[in-house]
């Protein structure tokens, strides 16, 4: 069963600055699957328009948990298996808080920030890789785009303090839940812990820093948690420092 992943670019040190191709890249290394990467440029051809996306067994799947569901149950539980019914549900509601809550204002530090423009323009750079010549053409249009999705989602209508103060709690929240355990559930990682650290590696190796990224780096067990993801599933990628 040949898998092939389609997702963006590598970038920061990492292994994807989409915390949602970056949690499923490691699970497919986690979960021991064979996979291929393309790498997107431009529009992702997904049906959803997003990324990340596989082909496999010429079927195409978008979004990330629903591709981890799907090679969960096709693959024997590899990472998951062990989790009690309670545990699943925790494991669900922490994803569910970073994905549709946490991951808005990271949209709002990294594309929206009014402060941080000029830095946000050379990342978009990076990461898009749109030719000099059309940065000033598209760069507006990503801008306003991300900025009616984040008044539509509703964090968009709040001041500049505020929103960041939502991720804050949201990553005190993760520091508190993780203690000082080594992984979410037991000593090796499940899924949860991926998406932690998707999140956790991408707010606080963002090249410059935001009220989320100064609170975050302060949670010592967050860091050395990202730490030891990143360690079981891209060692490769260990030798840079996390902030
Ligand atoms: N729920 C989706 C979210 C994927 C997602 O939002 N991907 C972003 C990148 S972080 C994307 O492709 N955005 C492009 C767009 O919105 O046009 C998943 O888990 O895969």
């Amino acid at each position: 069963m040949a898998i092939t992943l389609y997702q963006y670019r590598r970038s920061m040190g990492l292994p994807n600055p989409s915390p949602f191709c970056m949690k499923l890249e490691m699970y497919l290394r986690l979960a021991k699957l064979d996979y291929t990467v393309e790498f997107l440029s431009g529009r992702a051809k997904s049906k959803t328009g997003k990324a990340p996306f596989i082909v496999v067994d010429g079927k195409t799947i978008a979004d990330s948990g629903l591709i981890i569901d799907h090679l969960e149950r096709s693959h024997g539980h590899r990472v998951d298996g062990k989790l009690t019914l309670a545990q699943r549900g925790e494991s669900l509601a922490l994803q569910r808080m970073m994905e549709e809550h946490l991951y808005w204002v990271m949209v709002y530090g990294r594309w929206l920030d009014p402060e941080h423009e000029a830095d946000c323009a050379a990342y978009i750079k990076d990461v898009t890789g749109i030719p000099g010549f059309l940065y000033p053409i598209i760069a507006p249009l990503i801008r306003r785009g991300l900025g009616k999705v984040i008044h539509g989602q509703g964090l968009g209508r709040h001041d500049r303090e505020t929103i960041y103060q939502f991720g804050i709690a949201d990553v005190a929240a993760l520091g508190h839940w993780l203690g000082q355990r080594q992984f979410g559930f037991g000593d090796t990682p499940t899924t949860v812990d991926l998406c932690m650290a998707a999140f956790i590696g991408n707010i606080v190796r963002q090249p410059w820093s935001n009220p989320l990224r100064v609170a975050t780096a302060k949670y010592g067990n967050l860091i050395a948690h990202f730490e030891r993801v990143l360690a079981a599933t891209f060692p490769e990628m260990t030798e840079q420092k996390a902030v």
